[in-house]
């Protein structure tokens, strides 16, 4: 053997055999795939339902929208959810996250006006995912504020918290014997771009200071949740649930790579995720030093007498520790930070406010079809790494995890991305990390927001010019059903048989398509 082996690692390669097929998953990881209400339900106005921030955003600003598509009909998921359920079960997924829309259950926000045919819609969606045995994850809020509170300041308004409170109870009551994972908030960072910029409804441009007001509240709100599901449901027979706030978590390098620690890039990071997790996970409880630090001190230079990031009262930071059973990690790419010399801020993903560093990623990233997502599988690894350091090996769940491109089902860059980003999985699950499962964004083409549906992240691509927003599995649909059954990322695979319907009925459609796989 030592004979042929020219280098070290072509002799490691070799003796060792980085063979993906012996490494498994183990049989408790779970596998599923990921949605969100605005993104595919539709019927906007329906039985019911009311006005989210999003409907006004894009009815008022249209002009916003990439391409004309907007969430009034999106995957029509409302009407063809059994359609969807399907689709899990053709996959084989152990769970499906999906989220519920607050102005489809509660119209104007508060309970006293509560939409039983809003309800009823979940009940139905949740009744089928038990059908055929698949774990509900079910996330509280995903961006979709009903309108009438955000009249009242949305985010903004600390009574958005007794809001939030009150909204849990209504679901926990209802909902709690039919779900496995509750995810109080999508991702709070969001407050950057919704009430610190105008890229996400209600676009309330108050940078500075009304996202990090928002970024308070909503952690407070998620708290609240958890403190209510800890003392009032979680020990009821009939209950069997976590509860997890998802956290946006990329990974940040810097720009050569280097494995020293700088100050710019550790401050970015605690900017960027930092401010949900150490407030939960940290021994110390609160946001950040370092946030609190910079943002005091910009403010002070700007003559306020107080911080723009508000404090947190010992009672609130007594109650957001160890406020959550996991972290619900949403990761999707890496970025390179640095120091500006110019001092100007970067745009990319988010420009914070108060950190002035140089947002960039390298030419050599393979580019997704979203300006953001280049796809860099070893940050997925070093993120999982870094977590275990700073939190001391907290159990985490990938939440989000996905590719975007363009139209068509021959997605061989879904498929490289996805065999790449889980053999960073596998070695991680070697390293002890505490990783629950993998949730991939997301089961089928949607409306990617502002982008319409330009940026495509389905394991299914959706027709959305068909009256039945036809679902069509990728490739990649076919090779993550794969890796779901065989547990393995499996280097040589091949599609060997176009149908993974449950009935055939879609035989026709996919033969009128005449796709050649
Ligand atoms: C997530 N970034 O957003 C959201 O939770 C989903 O609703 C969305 O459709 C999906 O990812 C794809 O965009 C993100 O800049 C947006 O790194 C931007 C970033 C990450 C996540």
């Amino acid at each position: 053997m030592k004979i042929f082996c020219v280098t070290l690692f072509f002799c490691f390669s070799q003796s060792y055999g980085w063979d993906y097929k012996k490494k498994l998953f183990p049989s408790d990881f779970r596998f599923g795939v990921s949605t969100s209400a605005y993104q595919i339900e539709g019927a906007w106005d329906e039985d019911g339902k009311g006005e989210s921030i999003w409907d006004r955003y894009v009815h008022t600003h249209p002009e916003v929208i990439a391409d004309g598509w907007n969430g009034d009909n999106a995957t029509d998921s409302y009407h063809l959810y059994k359609r969807d359920v399907e689709m899990l079960r053709e996959l084989g997924v152990d769970h499906y996250r999906f989220s519920i829309s607050w102005p489809r259950v509660l119209p104007n926000g508060h309970i006293n006006t509560i939409n039983e045919k809003g309800l009823q819609y979940y009940d139905n969606l949740l009744d089928e995912l038990i059908k055929y045995n698949i774990a509900a994850m079910v996330t509280m809020y995903h961006f979709d504020l009903p309108q009438r509170l955000q009249d009242l300041g949305g985010w903004t308004n600390p009574e958005i918290i007794q809001w939030f409170e009150d909204y849990a109870r209504v679901l926990f009551d209802r909902y709690g014997h039919k779900v496995k994972y509750w995810i109080t908030i999508n991702q709070p960072d969001v407050c950057f771009d919704a009430y610190g910029g105008n890229k996400m409804a209600p676009a309330v441009d108050l940078k500075g200071t009304g996202d990090y007001v928002c970024v308070k509240n909503m952690m407070l709100a998620h708290a609240r949740a958890y403190r209510l599901f800890e003392k009032e449901y979680k020990s009821r027979s009939e209950v069997n649930a976590k509860l997890g706030l998802s956290v946006s978590i990329n990974w940040f390098d810097a720009p050569d790579y280097s494995t020293s620690e700088n100050e710019e890039l550790e401050l970015y990071r605690a900017f960027s995720f930092g401010l949900y997790l150490h407030p939960i996970w940290s021994e110390s409880g609160d946001f950040p030093p370092s946030v609190k630090k910079a943002v005091a001190k910009n403010s002070k230079a700007e003559g306020l007498s107080k911080s723009r990031l508000p404090e947190l009262t010992a009672e609130e930071i007594k109650m957001l520790k160890k406020s959550a059973d996991f972290i619900g990690m949403n990761h999707y790419t890496t970025f390179f930070v640095n120091k500006t010399e110019s001092g100007v801020r970067s745009g990319l993903p988010y420009s914070f406010p108060d950190i002035e560093v140089h947002v960039s990623q390298s030419d050599k990233w393979l580019p997704s079809k979203s300006a953001w997502l280049k796809g860099v599988p070893y940050g997925l690894y070093k993120s999982l790494l870094y977590l275990n350091r700073v939190y001391n090996r907290p159990p985490i769940f990938i939440t989000e995890h996905g590719w975007s491109t363009d139209p068509g089902l021959h997605d061989t860059s879904r498929i490289n991305m996805m065999r790449e980003y889980s053999r960073g999985l596998l070695f991680s699950l070697e390293d002890g990390t505490d990783l629950l499962g993998l949730t991939v964004w997301s089961l089928m083409d949607n409306i990617e927001w502002t982008a319409g549906t330009s940026e495509r992240f389905g394991l299914y691509e959706v027709d959305f010019d068909s009256p039945e927003k036809t679902r069509i599995p990728r490739v990649s649909a076919h090779y993550y059903k794969h890796m779901i059954h065989s547990r393995i990322v499996d280097e040589d695979w091949k599609l060997k048989n176009l149908d993974m319907s449950i009935s055939n009925r879609r035989q026709k459609i996919l033969a009128n398509k005449k796709t050649e796989l």
